[in-house]
């Protein structure tokens, strides 16, 4: 099966799925677009958010986690998300977890960039910096495993990554647990990096 995968080039969530489809040995079936429209876009997914996943049998699927879910389906299944049921959803919780931290990152990005012509609302964003925080407490508590990978380890690295390229919250400082974590996990996964955001 052939797909397109439609993101904005600098998409953590697009991110997640351009990496996890190298990772499983799917990238040749994928070719990754930019959308041609917000209208394209808001056909696809009501939500009008990026990714989405065309296939073309004419499936398409959204959010990124549904769309990891699918690509592990399509690799045969129980490779970054695990079979044992207990492992399985310790794995989605956790990878929840790191979705709410790109989530909560974002909108502190968005309060920026849909206020142009005001001040943002601190105490908006001081209330997603909380969010990303406690979240972040926890995760360098245990941080998921860097082998094998999972959507968890996926999820995290994206985050972690993505408030190093928008800065929304300055975290390394704070989990120094966090940034060993990550300089492993990139040891681990060449093609991490490649997968890294640009301007
Ligand atoms: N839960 C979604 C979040 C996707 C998301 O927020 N994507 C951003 C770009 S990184 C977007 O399309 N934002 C446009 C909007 O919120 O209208 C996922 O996991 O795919």
């Amino acid at each position: 099966m052939n797909m397109k995968l439609l993101m904005r080039g600098p998409s953590p969530f697009g991110r997640k799925c351009t990496f996890a489809a190298q990772y499983l040995d799917l990238s040749d079936k994928i070719e990754i677009s930019e959308p041609e429209s917000e209208d394209q876009i808001r056909s696809l997914n009501p939500l009008a958010k990026v990714p989405v996943l065309v296939c073309d049998d004419g499936v398409t699927i959204f959010d990124s986690r549904v769309i990891l879910e699918f690509l592990d389906c399509l690799a045969g299944g129980g490779k970054i998300i695990p079979s044992d049921t207990a492992a399985r959803f310790d794995a989605l919780c956790s990878a929840a977890m790191a979705d709410g931290i790109l989530e909560a990152a974002l909108l502190i990005t968005y309060e920026g960039r849909y206020r142009p012509d005001q001040e943002p609302y601190k105490p908006w964003l001081k209330f997603q910096q909380g969010k990303i925080q406690r979240a972040l407490e926890t995760m360098s508590k245990a941080p998921p495993a860097i082998a094998p990978l999972t959507v968890s380890s996926i999820g995290l690295g994206c985050a972690l990554e993505y408030m190093d390229f928008r800065k929304q919250y300055a975290w390394r400082p704070e989990f120094p647990a966090l940034v060993a974590w990550l300089n492993e996990f990139n040891a681990a996964y060449s093609t991490f990096s490649a997968s890294r955001p640009s301007d």
